[in-house]
């Protein structure tokens, strides 16, 4: 059993890995600590086949208020050189499996592009998202020039990282930043039910499409058709698509197992 101080990491529950972001005297500051704790979790639950789809989460109050400044402060470059940051940071990049993020309160700075790396964004009503990396006298540090410009747009991205200003949920989810928006206390309610129901499709399927859809931040059109061609070719060879068929032509539930 894993012991984490900085992450709560709940029992997996219909395919379902809930894990929270737990340091509340700091707003849930990302410290290297909690990303090297984050980063360990969705390694076990990459190898987790009981783990379908992970949902993270902060607190009631702050999803999370960004990189932990006091631990930045502290830094000097060669701190700076041996920062193990990115490398966690690439890992939850990477994590292969649907990630979904539920936000209540402050999602700030790091807390804002960890929110970006998750595939889909639930968020209550009470949700302040930005970038103030400019009141500090630098710029998003984890993806946040390049992911949120691609979620938002130009003029959007450029207002939020040059002055530093919050937006609600309502103009996220304008903003196709957030997929969904509920009442504050059913944030997390309503990211699990999504969650479970994503938890119940073909492992495989999940994984391809994920990876398909990704992809088409990094290619080309062509090279992005070319690869879900490909990955739905090959899905072909799966058990789950036979099984998801068959479901469909004997009118019942289908079981998907991930072969
Ligand atoms: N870091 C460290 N401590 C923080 C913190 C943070 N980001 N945010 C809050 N805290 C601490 C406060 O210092 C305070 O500690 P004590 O004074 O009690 O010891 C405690 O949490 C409560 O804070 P407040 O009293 O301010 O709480 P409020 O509820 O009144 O306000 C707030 C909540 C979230 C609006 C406010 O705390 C705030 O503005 N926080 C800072 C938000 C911010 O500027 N975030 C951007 C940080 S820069 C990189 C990757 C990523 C990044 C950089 C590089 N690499 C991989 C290279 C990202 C950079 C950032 O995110």
């Amino acid at each position: 059993m894993t012991a984490y101080s900085e992450i709560l990491v709940d029992t997996p529950q219909n395919g379902v890995q809930l894990i929270r972001l737990n340091r509340p005297q700091a707003r849930n500051a990302l410290c290297t600590a909690l990303l090297g704790e984050l980063d360990a979790a969705l390694a076990l639950a990459a190898e987790n086949d009981d783990i379908r789809v992970v949902l993270l989460s902060g607190s009631e109050k702050v999803f999370a208020a960004g990189a932990d400044i006091k631990e930045m402060a502290a830094l000097d470059a060669v701190g700076l050189w041996k920062d193990r940051r990115p490398q966690h940071w690439q890992a939850i990049r990477h994590f292969p499996k649907p990630l979904i993020a539920a936000v209540n309160g402050y999602c700030l700075g790091g807390g804002m592009e960890l929110a970006m790396h998750a595939d889909i964004i639930v968020a209550g009503t009470d949700a302040r998202f930005g970038q103030p990396e400019i009141n500090l006298g630098i710029i998003p540090g984890a993806g946040g020039t390049q992911r949120l410009v691609r979620a938002v747009g130009k003029s959007l991205a450029m207002k939020l990282i040059l002055s530093g200003q919050f937006i609600g949920a309502e103009e996220a989810l304008s903003a196709g930043l957030v997929a969904e928006v509920t009442q504050p206390e059913l944030t997390l309610k309503r990211a699990n039910a999504l969650a479970e129901t994503i938890a119940g499709k073909s492992p495989i399927a999940l994984r391809l499409a994920k990876e398909a859809i990704l992809s088409s931040f990094e290619s080309p059109l062509s090279q992005g058709l070319e690869l879900e061609r490909k990955a739905f070719l090959f899905l072909a060879a799966s058990q789950d698509r036979q099984e998801g068929i068959n479901a469909f032509l004997e009118k019942r539930t289908p079981k998907f197992t991930g072969q």
